[in-house]
């Protein structure tokens, strides 16, 4: 785990490498085939389509696709699971070369991203776990992130707590951080889970707020929300603002964005510590891995982007405001050396 730092950055770190970037159907020169000429096509294609995450993902993959002069075309799967299989289905049938699959449910997606690799297409998952050998997995390093967060809870509050936690089960970034969630509470009987919710949908963060009123005026005693997922953060927030107990709570989450990073720095916010990458970075990975599976090299099988911890005293302290100033001050998590090759331009935040 990287832990905030000052001092590393330089405003030079912040260079793109898109000057120069081939059109679509130029050549990148001194790639390998297909690259060298140019044409390339790949799908992403997502599951949730919805908030902060998930579109500095599909932007940070759209500007490494760019680098790289492919074709990329973004299906939005809106939370439906036989839309998404569709999708993947369509994507074979316009003959791109690549597919990354962003999120979605195993069971729908295993036998038709089978069918891409059956059909020459290399395939790259993103957070979704489809047990096939030949389809790398990208990953935050969901383990690491979770206790990264929970170990900021613990050192603010000790061993011994009242406890909410957000989780929604079967999305594996959620699962893996559930799994250090139940090693904490196991390591640490203190802490103790009075209450869980949560809500995956169209209205994350609200229908998440909904729920945290209802577990709240049932235990008024919770003091800590573990929320790993800045949606499900965003909606205990809202929750606590409006019951007026702001100040009797503190949230600990994933992920951030520069609106995340102005709901954790308000005066007041309950919203205290979050471990997170950065998602372009993420987004970028995903299209490297998936260009070099074209070219007929291996990017590994776990393709890992390691997440910081980011605190609220950390980002009041550094007058930091938005996630370009973290990528300023914190360069780690501006960029990320998995899936590198010297031919692949790397499109840096
Ligand atoms: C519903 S899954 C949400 C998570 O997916 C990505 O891994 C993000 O980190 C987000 O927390």
């Amino acid at each position: 785990m990287k832990r905030f730092a000052l001092g590393l950055a330089g405003a030079g770190l912040l260079a793109t490498s898109l000057i120069g970037a081939p059109a679509y159907g130029e050549g990148l020169a001194g790639a390998p085939a297909p690259f060298d000429k140019g044409g390339v096509k790949v799908a992403l294609v997502t599951f949730i389509s919805a908030g902060d995450f998930f579109q500095a993902y599909q932007a940070g993959a759209q500007k490494q696709a760019k680098a790289l002069g492919i074709d990329l075309q973004i299906f939005s799967g809106r939370q439906d699971a036989a839309a998404q299989r569709e999708q993947v289905e369509q994507a074979i049938n316009l003959g791109v070369q690549g597919i990354i699959i962003d999120h979605g449910q195993p069971e729908s997606l295993k036998d038709v991203a089978q069918k891409a690799l059956d059909a020459g297409i290399k395939v790259v998952a993103f957070d979704v776990d489809l047990g096939n050998p030949a389809i790398p997995q990208v990953e935050q390093s969901d383990h690491e992130l979770a206790k990264a967060a929970l170990g900021q809870a613990i050192a603010d509050h000790g061993t011994a707590f009242n406890a909410g936690y957000v989780y929604v089960a079967g999305f594996a970034p959620l699962d893996r951080r559930n799994e250090v969630w139940e090693e904490t509470k196991k390591a640490n009987p203190g802490i103790v889970e009075k209450a869980r919710w949560g809500a995956v949908n169209d209205t994350t963060a609200s229908s998440t707020a909904d729920q945290t009123k209802a577990a709240f005026q049932a235990n008024p005693d919770i003091t800590v929300v573990f929320a790993p997922y800045d949606e499900f953060a965003r909606g205990v927030k809202l929750a606590t603002d409006e019951l007026g107990i702001s100040d009797k709570v503190k949230i600990y989450s994933a992920d951030v964005s520069t609106a995340d990073i102005t709901e954790i720095a308000a005066e007041g916010s309950p919203w205290v510590a979050t471990a997170a990458t950065n998602p372009a970075v993420v987004g970028e990975v995903s299209v490297r891995a998936v260009a070099k599976l074209i070219a007929g090299e291996d990017p590994g099988h776990n393709i890992v982007v390691k997440p910081v911890l980011i605190t609220q005293k950390d980002l009041r302290d550094n007058a930091i405001k938005t996630v370009e100033d973290l990528n300023v001050k914190l360069p780690a998590f501006g960029k990320s050396d998995a899936a590198t090759a010297s031919w692949i331009p790397v499109a840096t935040q």
